[in-house]
């Protein structure tokens, strides 16, 4: 419980510092602080070897459509390292296409750390996740599956077996779980992109037409979820 408030007292300290590293404007309102934001890495392009270029197209154009449509919601595209290619891709193309980038921010940091390490609030986070939902195999979705706990492992179970590529399933994360304690994440959602690599299941032998429309459904299924629990 005192986790939780001290998650809601964040100081002001704390969030103008985070607006530095964002290089977002500091007013007041429409910083887009106040929104539930959506934390989500980029979905299938480190083990399942997506192409950047193509990749960063969907991102822009998928986060775009969503926010026209979907007031009072933030979405922030999170990767580990400053060198990350792909942010640096989203980056570019968001000023180009005159993105609102108060709404769709880019960070870099550990997802399953982004409030204690980096001061970002994200209530909801995205998992590029295997078919079977398993825990571990490297990767986004081994870190949050070790971080989230057995619980997560459990409240998955609930709620769905197995994946098809380019759907997703939401699921909420018990109050039990560090994830929830520590960083404030009450929901993970489940993403399974198309998969370019050939030591995966469901490889899709370079078919980017296949491809390019599966990784465009997962990003409109995560976005629906994410609407669904978070509005
Ligand atoms: N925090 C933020 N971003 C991360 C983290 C992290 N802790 N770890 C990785 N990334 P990947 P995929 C970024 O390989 O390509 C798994 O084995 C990473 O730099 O996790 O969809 C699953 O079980 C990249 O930008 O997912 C599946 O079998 C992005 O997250 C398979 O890999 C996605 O990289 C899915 O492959």
């Amino acid at each position: 419980q005192q986790s939780i408030m001290k998650f809601f007292k964040k100081s002001a300290r704390e969030e103008n510092s985070q607006k530095e590293k964002e290089g977002t404007s500091s007013s007041e309102n429409g910083s887009g602080n106040e929104f539930p934001t959506l934390a989500f890495p980029s979905i299938s392009t480190a083990d399942f070897q997506f192409d950047l270029d193509k990749a960063s197209d969907i991102i822009v154009e998928s986060a775009q459509d969503f926010l026209r449509r979907v007031d009072n919601v933030r979405l922030a595209l999170v990767d580990l390292s400053d060198k990350s290619r792909i942010i640096s891709l989203v980056r570019e193309k968001m000023v180009k296409k005159g993105i609102n980038s108060n709404r769709f921010i880019t960070f870099v940091g550990d997802i399953t750390q982004l409030y204690s390490k980096g001061g970002l609030r994200c209530t909801v986070i995205a998992n590029a996740a295997n078919w079977r939902l398993k825990p571990g195999g490297g990767g986004v979705n081994a870190a949050i599956f070790k971080v989230a706990g057995e619980a997560l492992e459990i409240a998955t179970k609930e709620r769905a077996e197995t994946l098809n590529p380019g759907s997703s399933v939401a699921v909420p994360l018990p109050s039990t779980s560090p994830l929830y304690q520590r960083e404030g994440v009450t929901h993970v959602i489940h993403v399974l992109g198309p998969n370019m690599n050939p030591q995966r299941p469901n490889y899709l032998q370079n078919d980017y037409t296949k491809g390019c429309k599966i990784l465009r459904d997962a990003y409109s299924s995560l976005f629906e979820c994410f609407a669904s629990v978070a509005c």
